[in-house]
């Protein structure tokens, strides 16, 4: 049985995922804080809720895609929030990345009312989410799971249950590590690339087929060279993961090396007001100390 589906938070991710559902022909109904976001989606033939509990009341399996902790926490708990409008039986995904530990307050509060909660945070940038190629990883239920697959089918590739409540968000933040270390490793190796004076587009063109390959270096080196900083993914978003990040080795007691420095670039890109830039912007921080920039004659 084909089921009604609600989606809550049409940002850079959510956009790409609430049209991919469309053009799949699932029952959409859509809403978002900003509402001149929603208009493009009814034309497209999405119904448009007033409040994220009248999304929670007409649909069968609620996904939500908001920035951040304190945001999923608005959008369930507040007073015309998911959780006024939740009723027994219906499904709550969370796109979004936030704390591992609010996760799990508020799958509690979804499964008190009888309802069920999968937290499926996304990786793949703006790209992914157009294209339908998302990774999505998922904590929860295996039933429910399956019962998801058809739907998160239309927005990704690579959908892993990768264990119970609280797993997908803990998964998600070792993503993370990974993309900002690698986005350091392809950020240092440009500079020093400009530095030797090499062909940019060459040397990229040269090691991105070898054991240096990477999503980073072929999505995000073009970027870098042409000085385009439009963001599949901002700064301030990839900030506020590695917070994230961090917390949780606090908890764990694990040491983050690499991971903490690359915390530290960003927050003095911050400073400068660049929060709203890609995060491949991160070689600006290595400009800025070397005081090479790519794309100039340094001879
Ligand atoms: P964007 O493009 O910054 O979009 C964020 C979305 O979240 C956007 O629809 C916002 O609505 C919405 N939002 C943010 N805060 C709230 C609150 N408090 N209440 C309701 N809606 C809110 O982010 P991305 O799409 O790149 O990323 C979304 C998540 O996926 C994030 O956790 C990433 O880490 C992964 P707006 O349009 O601004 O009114």
């Amino acid at each position: 049985m084909s089921e009604k589906i609600g989606f809550i938070g049409l940002g850079i991710m959510g956009h790409g995922m609430a049209h991919n559902l469309l053009k799949k022909g699932h029952d959409l109904t859509v809403w978002n804080r900003t509402e001149s976001k929603v208009d493009e989606f009814v034309a497209a033939g999405a119904k448009k809720a007033q409040t994220c509990k009248e999304v929670a009341e007409n649909c069968d399996i609620i996904m939500i895609c908001v920035s951040d902790s304190p945001d999923v926490k608005e959008v369930v708990y507040g007073e015309v929030g998911v959780l006024a409008g939740l009723t027994e039986g219906k499904l709550v995904i969370d796109h979004s990345t936030i704390s591992p530990h609010t996760t799990l307050e508020l799958a509690k509060s979804v499964n008190e009312k009888g309802a069920f909660w999968l937290d499926a945070p996304i990786s793949g940038g703006n790209e992914g989410a157009a294209n339908g190629t998302l990774s999505i990883m998922i904590g929860g239920e295996k039933e429910q799971f399956n019962r998801a697959l058809p739907y998160l089918e239309a927005m990704g590739k690579g959908i892993t249950l990768v264990g119970d409540q609280g797993a997908g968000q803990l998964v998600k933040l070792v993503n993370q590590i990974l993309v900002v270390v690698t986005g350091l490793a392809v950020s240092e190796a440009m500079v020093f690339a400009q530095a030797g004076g090499l062909d940019l587009e060459k040397t990229l063109k040269a090691v991105e087929g070898g054991a240096a390959a990477s999503w980073m270096l072929s999505a995000r080196g073009p970027q870098m060279i042409e000085r385009d900083w439009r963001p599949g993914f901002t700064i301030d978003l990839q900030q506020k993961d590695l917070r994230l990040v961090l917390e949780a080795a606090d908890q764990l007691g694990v040491p983050l090396i690499a991971t903490s420095m690359v915390f530290n670039m960003y927050r003095t890109l911050q400073q400068q007001g660049l929060g709203g830039e890609g995060n491949h912007a991160l070689v600006k921080s290595l400009e800025n100390m070397s005081k090479i920039t790519l794309g100039e004659d340094h001879k």
